[in-house]
């Protein structure tokens, strides 16, 4: 985490999102992504609901794929949420390997004329129910109520410097194609 690759990446789509300024979609508890994307974190389904702990999510992709892959650079998963429907991001919670296991970050985000800011606020709790998902649950404590706004970036660099998708950069996919799935 932290590479200058990866952050570029994050602030981009971010920035993408800001400009257009999209609307908030209706409720539901799954969303149908395409198969749209090269590369192994093409994203299929996103999934959202409540455990005990706090909000659940699910991404699912069309590719299983080894949680070590996480490890490469600009190589990850990004859930951003937007708390107060203004169109711009005030988490995302990246999801990355180090330590020998599959780890969620949750940060505050904002964004000004200087570029991005993020602090840390800990650890999200994240399992695999099988080799294509990730189940994460994010503490109410760092969302605060409901409704929120979301939705789900990834980023695949593929092997050594090459791109699967035929750039230096990662193969990106965003779910949903454009604005944020309400939870
Ligand atoms: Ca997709
Ligand atoms: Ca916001």
């Amino acid at each position: 985490m932290g590479s200058v690759p990866i952050r570029s990446a994050v602030v981009l789509v971010a920035g993408m999102v800001l400009v257009l300024g999209l609307p908030a979609r209706a409720d539901r508890s799954i969303m149908k992504d395409v198969n749209d994307v090269s590369g192994r974190l093409d994203i299929d389904e996103l999934h959202h609901g409540h455990a005990d702990e706090g909000f659940k999510h699910r991404i699912s992709t069309f590719s299983p794929w080894p949680s070590r892959l996480l490890r490469r650079r600009a190589t990850e998963f990004d859930l951003w949420m937007d708390l107060d429907a203004d169109g711009s991001p005030d988490r995302v919670v990246y999801f990355g390997f180090r330590n020998k296991r599959l780890y969620g970050e949750m940060n505050t985000y904002e964004s000004d004329g200087d570029g991005a800011h993020l602090t840390v606020l800990g650890l999200v709790t994240v399992r695999r129910p099988n080799r294509s998902s990730l189940v994460a649950v994010i503490p109410k404590r760092w969302v605060k109520g409901e409704p929120y706004r979301w939705y789900v970036s990834s980023f695949f660099l593929g092997s050594d410097q090459e791109s699967e998708c035929g750039t230096e950069y990662a193969c990106q996919d965003k779910a949903p194609d454009s604005g944020w799935i309400k939870h």
